[in-house]
């Protein structure tokens, strides 16, 4: 492998860019990510959805990284990262919304996973239901949240 040269390429990325990333947990799949942080010639990346705990750097002329439209001109799919994590109706019973996590994506569908709890309350929705809001959601809404379960999977990435 060769050293990089004394010449470090130009950093002329802003905070809040977005951009294509490989997901570094899982690197058969692009996604979005956010430039939140700029060091030197490296940028602090985090994948949209994720959260400020599997923040990534890499260097600005990293193959990892790529403008938005690349992946779609290449024919690929971007991906959402692993574990990004929702809020969702507990369609079991449905006045609760409770902290969820995307366990699978099968084309426009994903599969809500309930944090702390095993399978029983999980279901397959469209990406774009009603049923599934970001995190934050409730505290914006005044809705109660309710808190994760204790069984079970834990959350993925905690
Ligand atoms: N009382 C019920 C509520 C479970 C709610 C789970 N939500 C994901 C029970 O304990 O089965």
């Amino acid at each position: 492998m060769a050293l990089n040269s004394y010449t470090p390429p130009a950093n002329e990325f802003k905070i809040s860019m977005k951009l294509e990333a490989q997901d570094p947990r899982n690197t058969t799949s692009t996604c979005i990510a956010t430039v939140v942080g700029l060091t030197g010639a490296r940028l602090r990346l985090r994948l949209d959805g994720s959260d400020n705990k599997n923040d990534f750097w890499r260097l600005v002329d990293s193959a990892e990284i790529q403008p938005i439209g690349n992946c779609e001109k290449n024919g690929g799919m971007l991906q959402p990262p692993l574990g990004m994590k929702l809020e969702a109706v507990d369609r079991k019973n449905p006045h609760f919304i409770c902290p969820a996590t995307i366990g699978e994506v099968r084309g426009s569908e994903v599969l809500i996973t309930f944090d702390g709890w095993r399978g029983a309350f999980d279901y397959w929705c469209r990406y774009d239901s009603r049923d599934i809001f970001p995190v934050g959601w409730c505290s914006l809404t005044g809705d109660n949240l309710q808190p994760p379960g204790t069984k079970g999977k834990a959350h993925v990435g905690a």
